[in-house]
């Protein structure tokens, strides 16, 4: 592990809680919160803990959590369990608790832990007391004000923007989740003190949620301020980081956010159980650190991801390279968030060694030729970056 304190700028911190990871959806539910176990076996396994402040986080109270849910919706997370569910068959339905939501033992904690992971990160960079805060166990994108959506009850993005908002006049939100970033977009749909860019798979009929055409650019006072970019299957490394850039810099550029928030979902990967992509971890790395680069306060959260060997590959590539200044030239190998060039030989010293044969690498191959072929063409991915083009011109800054 070679870390260069020089080019260290970036003040970061890392929130963490191993009691939001001991939840199951149930047994063959492709949310798994041990993937946080894992990852944070590898951020430890190379030492990163030892370049960042880490906190253990705190459950978000009920009234933080009433900022963007209803009161009603609250009250049946926190007593509702998987005994007594039969007393609330009337809120089931109007909760949309179902197979994508179940209802399972500590719902209340898991959603608790998670959302006041987000709120503590958010809070050190008001205070800046941090310039990048990560919490990897957030980035719950679907939760609606009311209602829980793909695997998502609270919706911790939004609470944390509500916090920067109090402090930060504009607040941009990325999602290069492999779905749509529904909740947040509708949230501050109509607002333009939050810009709103997600890039997802689209297909209205066949993949969850089935919004975020190129034509869903938000409305009223927000109208121009919701971004989205429609994939299809099967985007490769150099395309997706390509269109990733030639939008970022410029929705940077116009719209002027004095903070960032980054949803870091890992189902973009390639062989992820639920995506379709087929980017690899250093490709999807070379996002959040393209966004790092600009300076401006940065929250990084999860999102999804449903292999988990990976998640916690990509998590922890994204953990080390989140504080360094250093310039891709020059940075021998692999450094995100916090500097530190961490090697492709996973730690030799792991609880979790056996999930990651046979290779035991940091960056084993994840794109499979074939699987998803390439549907997203030249032409497709050119046109769809002149339509984000063509609503910044309304942006002023
Ligand atoms: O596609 C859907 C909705 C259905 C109805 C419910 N059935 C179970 C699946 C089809 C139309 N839901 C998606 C939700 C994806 C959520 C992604 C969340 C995030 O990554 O963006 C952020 C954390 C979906 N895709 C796959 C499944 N659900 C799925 C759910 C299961 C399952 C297998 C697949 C739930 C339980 C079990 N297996 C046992
Ligand atoms: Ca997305
Ligand atoms: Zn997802």
């Amino acid at each position: 592990l070679g870390v260069n304190p020089q080019v260290n700028m970036f003040q970061v911190s890392y929130h963490h809680n191993a009691m939001a990871e001991n939840h199951h959806f149930g047994a063959a539910h492709p949310m798994k919160p041990w993937r946080l176990t894992l990852t944070n076996q590898l951020v430890l396994g190379y030492g990163l803990h030892e370049h960042m402040d880490t906190y253990s986080t705190r459950p978000a109270n009920e009234d933080e959590l009433k900022d963007f849910h209803g009161d009603d919706y609250l009250e049946f997370l926190k007593r509702v369990t998987p005994h007594n569910t039969q007393e609330f068959a009337n809120d089931l339905s109007k909760f949309n608790i179902g197979d994508d939501c179940p209802i399972f033992d500590g719902i209340w904690d898991y959603c608790s832990l998670y959302a006041g992971a987000s709120l503590d990160a958010a809070k050190k960079l008001i205070n800046h007391q941090s310039d990048i805060a990560i919490n990897w166990s957030g980035g719950l994108h679907h939760a609606k004000k009311s209602e829980a959506s793909g695997f998502c009850y609270i919706n911790d993005i939004v609470l944390a923007i509500l916090q920067l908002l109090r402090y930060h006049p504009r607040v941009l939100y990325i999602d290069i989740d492999v779905h749509h970033g529904d909740g947040v977009e509708q949230a501050f749909f109509s607002t333009d003190r939050v810009m709103t860019l997600s890039l997802h798979k689209y297909d209205k009929d066949n993949f969850f949620p089935g919004t975020g055409n190129w034509d869903d650019i938000g409305g009223g006072a927000g109208k121009h301020y919701a971004l989205n970019v429609p994939l299809k299957d099967g985007i490769d490394d150099e395309s997706y980081v390509r269109l990733f850039k030639q939008i970022v810099e410029p929705v940077i550029e116009k719209y002027c956010p004095t903070a960032v928030v980054l949803q870091c979902g890992a189902d973009s990967l390639g062989s992820d159980k639920l995506g379709c992509f087929n980017l690899n971890i250093k490709a999807h790395g070379a996002c959040v650190e393209f966004v790092k680069k600009f300076g401006l306060p940065l929250l990084v959260l999860g999102g999804g991801g449903y292999t988990p060997r990976n998640v916690s590959r990509l998590w922890t590539y994204e953990t080390a390279y989140t504080p360094s200044h250093i310039p891709m030239a020059n940075a021998s190998t692999n450094t995100i968030c916090v500097g530190a060039e961490i090697e492709d030989d996973l730690p030799a010293r792991s609880p979790y060694r056996e999930y990651f044969g046979p290779d035991y690498k940091l960056h084993p191959p994840l794109s499979k030729e074939g699987k998803y072929e390439n549907k997203n063409s030249k032409k497709y991915l050119e046109s769809m970056k002149t339509k984000i083009m063509e609503h910044l011109r309304f942006i002023d800054g």
